[in-house]
């Protein structure tokens, strides 16, 4: 199958893709069709490796208001709604959920998907269930599974051996919640705990680290330093680190400098952490992102995802990756030109960076013939004018496609 006239990754000249077998076979400015090969004319249009959502709890998506809604708008009664919810948890309830969920991830062109899920829960039938879809929604997508212990890992009843019991069943990343441990010296020993269970495991990390205005939670050091100390690297990621918005500039440059010979990622969620934080501010009222821009500035590895679809912590969302960029480059400020048209990599390369997709992820020969199709030239115009995702193609095929309306001006 040859593709003529592909845009990719903004490129100013049209480029020819061959896919065979599911792979990218050729790539190049001028490839001629092979007698009988099937064409297709992209019409330059702008070609882009697929979508990753690097940070979304799929086990809550779609249960807002059940059976009560968030009045406060907090992290805190987010925890308290969905502790209620829990308790009403089915296999058959959350395969319905994450069925609805994939597909409208589908219909954006999303084909990576890293998500957390609660096992603060002595059943754990949400990691049995996600660990069954991750293989029954292989089609459609690429799961990645982060044991989450949403309630804590000291601060609840069992918890270490539920988050041992989440890894042997099958986790692919152990996770942690240290802002939200009872005390301090909890919050440095389930770190502890959580970084020695992934590196006996070989499994990767990702931390829901300092999510809180409160500029004395320091969770952040504590996974950098071990994840050097342990060799753990790139394999660890800190997600929402929305206290670093809060630190002192001071203390800030002395971590930076552990940030990055520690070389751990960075999950931002700027839709939700805009909309959870700052709640016990008046005014100035702090936007409670991390700071993306001198992450990046640094050479740090920052990727941006959606966290929640339409649950106790969000009451909105509908799986479109586009979103989340539009809200992370206007909290953040980064709106210049240049941020603009790259600003497609928070949520394609750099987020493949943090799951390590490796060579299994990119428009290069010999990888899957995995990509989309947006509607526009180039990323900027994609943004701006909240362009149509046209087609995703996963290896090799067509998963998901979008037409674009019509409109008129009748006067
Ligand atoms: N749980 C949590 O601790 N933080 C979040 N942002 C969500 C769930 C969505
Ligand atoms: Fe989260």
């Amino acid at each position: 199958m040859l593709f003529q006239n592909a845009l990719i990754e903004n490129s100013t000249t049209t480029t020819c893709i061959r896919v065979e077998n599911g792979r990218f076979a050729a790539i190049g400015p001028e490839l001629t069709p092979n007698p009988g090969e099937e064409v297709v004319d992209l019409q330059s249009k702008l070609v882009l490796p697929p979508f990753i959502e690097s940070h979304v709890h799929l086990d809550t998506c779609l249960t807002a208001g059940d059976p009560v809604w968030n009045m406060s708008g907090t992290l805190f009664e987010g925890i308290e709604c969905w502790a209620k919810r829990k308790e009403k948890l089915s296999k058959a309830d959350i395969k319905e959920r994450v069925n609805r969920a994939v597909r409208m991830y589908a219909t954006h062109g999303v084909q990576h998907i890293r998500t957390h899920v609660d096992v603060t829960d002595p059943s754990l039938v949400a990691m049995e269930t996600m660990l069954e879809l991750r293989e029954e929604l292989r089609e459609l997508v690429d799961i990645q599974v982060v044991a989450f212990p949403q309630e804590g890992i000291l601060s609840y009843p069992n918890g270490k051996q539920l988050m041992t019991d989440a890894v042997k069943m099958g986790a692919d990343a152990v996770g942690a919640i240290p802002h939200f441990e009872f005390t301090r010296e909890y919050s440095v020993e389930s770190l502890n705990f959580a970084l020695r269970l992934a590196a006996e495991n070989d499994k990767l990390v990702d931390v829901h680290c300092d999510e809180i205005d409160d500029e004395a939670s320091r969770g952040l050091e504590t996974v950098a330093a071990r994840a050097l100390e342990l060799g753990l690297f790139d394999k660890v990621t800190a997600s929402h680190t929305t206290a670093m918005h809060s630190y002192n500039n001071a203390y800030v440059v002395r971590l930076m400098r552990l940030l990055k010979m520690s070389r751990i990622n960075f999950v931002s969620n700027p839709l939700v952490n805009t909309h959870l934080q700052g709640r016990m501010d008046t005014y100035p009222k702090r936007r409670g992102v991390t700071r993306v821009k001198e992450l990046t500035a640094e050479g740090l590895n920052v990727s941006f995802g959606q966290d929640d679809i339409f649950d106790p912590w969000y009451p909105m969302g509908v799986g479109n990756p586009r979103d989340v960029v539009f809200m992370g480059l206007h909290v953040c400020q980064m709106m210049g030109y240049q941020e603009i048209m790259d600003s497609y990599k928070f949520i394609t390369t750099n987020a493949a960076k943090t799951l390590h997709l490796g060579e299994e992820y990119g428009i290069e020969v010999g990888r899957p013939a995995s990509f989309v199709v947006m509607d526009a030239k180039n990323y900027y115009d994609a943004l701006s004018a909240n362009a149509v995702m046209l087609c995703s193609y996963r290896k090799g095929r067509k998963i998901a496609e979008n037409v674009p309306a019509s409109s008129k001006v009748l006067a």
